[in-house]
């Protein structure tokens, strides 16, 4: 059976990605980083199974910016298929360490496809590209396809712009099975919780338990087209057992904003909110006045892609990928998932 190796596999899509091939018999191997506490908790249930751990999943220490340790971890697995996963991730933080992000999310890539190369795996080993839509930043056209200009806006956006067209610059130079997934936003119960769709649901759960007030965001305007994480991770997959690598955009078609996000996962907690006021004096109440959500400035970034909307034809045609989980399911299922979250916490303070 095939072996894959996993950047990123503490992640949120790392964590699918993995369960995933393990049921398909994949031996996986998974880099983590070093950290003062634990950061495995999204696989700790594959590293509880004693038929699982050190058969078939193993973990390496390493780190995207340490090249002599992805060329050991290269030779001393030989993986069927690559899937370079980890980045920082965060687009407000990439404007605060605009350099570090640089070095994982772009000259990461880099070292891994040059590391391929040095190895003399290019024949074996398929290379998979965490893209995204964030490479499309300012609104070129609507909605965004493989063949869109790209307009980035932030350091995260330009440096996964450079990973994108390395991947294609090793791929058209030394012949590498290497393909970008330009995914759009995807989400989950796992997805971090600084990210909106998991902060809102967080803390719906939170405010009907009664263990937290208001919750503050920044643009409640901007527009996102938001999937389900584990239908997104199978289409990286996918995407490696074609025969020629490709670019494929992964998307819904479809797009909401932060605030309807906001909405529909208050309602499934219980609390119907009403938004009034503009910009920074914008406020979500509940059904008996008091403010719930309210705007922070703090929450602005120094430029914001208002809008993003992906048409997956190209992955339907080719891959048969179709987008299954609807966006109220979606927030549905994160919503529940949170309400439990918090019920547990609330029996833990008590
Ligand atoms: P997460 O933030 O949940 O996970 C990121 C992973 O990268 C973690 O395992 C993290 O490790 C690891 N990582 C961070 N820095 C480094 C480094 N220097 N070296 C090695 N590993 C590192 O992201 P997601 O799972 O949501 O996303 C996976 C990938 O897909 C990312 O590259 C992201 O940019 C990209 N993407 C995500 C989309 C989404 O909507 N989720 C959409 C499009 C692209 P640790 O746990 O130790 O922090
Ligand atoms: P994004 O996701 O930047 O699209 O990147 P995020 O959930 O952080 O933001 C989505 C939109 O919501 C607005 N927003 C807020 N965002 C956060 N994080 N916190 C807030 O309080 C808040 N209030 C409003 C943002 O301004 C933005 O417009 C994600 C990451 O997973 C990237 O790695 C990935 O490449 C892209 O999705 C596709």
């Amino acid at each position: 059976m095939p072996t894959a190796l996993i950047t990123g596999i503490t992640g949120q899509d790392g964590s699918y990605l993995t369960e995933q091939l393990l049921a398909k018999g994949y031996t996986v191997h998974g880099m983590i980083r070093r950290a003062s506490n634990f950061n495995t908790q999204r696989i700790e249930h594959l590293l509880n199974d004693p038929a699982i751990h050190r058969e078939r999943l193993f973990l390496h220490h390493g780190d995207l910016i340490d090249s002599s340790n992805l060329n050991r971890l290269l030779e001393k697995i030989a993986p069927n298929e690559v899937y370079n996963l980890g980045a920082q991730s965060h687009v407000k933080v990439s404007f605060e360490v605009p350099e570090y992000t640089a070095e994982v999310d772009g000259v990461g890539t880099l070292r891994f496809l040059d590391a391929i190369k040095e190895t003399g795996l290019e024949k074996r080993a398929r290379f998979y590209q965490a893209s995204t839509s964030e490479l499309y930043g300012l609104v070129q056209e609507v909605p965004q396809t493989e063949k869109t200009p790209f307009y980035p806006r932030s350091p995260y956006g330009v440096a996964k712009l450079y990973a994108y067209w390395i991947v294609v610059n090793y791929r058209e130079s030394y012949g590498l099975h290497a393909s970008n997934g330009i995914l759009f936003n995807h989400e989950s119960p796992r997805r971090g919780e600084t990210f909106v769709t998991r902060k809102i649901t967080r803390a719906a759960g939170r405010i009907s338990e009664g263990l937290q007030d208001v919750l503050e965001l920044g643009n409640l305007d901007s527009q996102r087209d938001w999937g389900f994480a584990p239908e997104y991770t199978e289409m990286m997959w996918q995407i490696l057992q074609q025969p020629e690598p490709g670019d494929y955009v992964c998307a819904t078609n479809e797009m909401h904003t932060v605030r309807e996000f906001c909405e529909h996962a208050f309602s499934a907690v219980g609390i119907d909110l009403t938004f009034e006021g503009e910009g920074v004096d914008e406020v979500g109440r509940d059904k008996d006045g008091v403010v719930r959500v309210k705007v922070s400035p703090s929450y602005f970034r120094p430029a914001e892609v208002e809008l993003l909307i992906g048409d997956p034809a190209k992955a339907r045609q080719i891959l048969g990928w179709e987008p299954k989980v609807t966006f109220k399911e979606l927030v549905q299922i994160m919503a529940k998932s949170d309400l439990k979250l918090a019920q547990r916490e609330k029996l833990l303070g008590e």
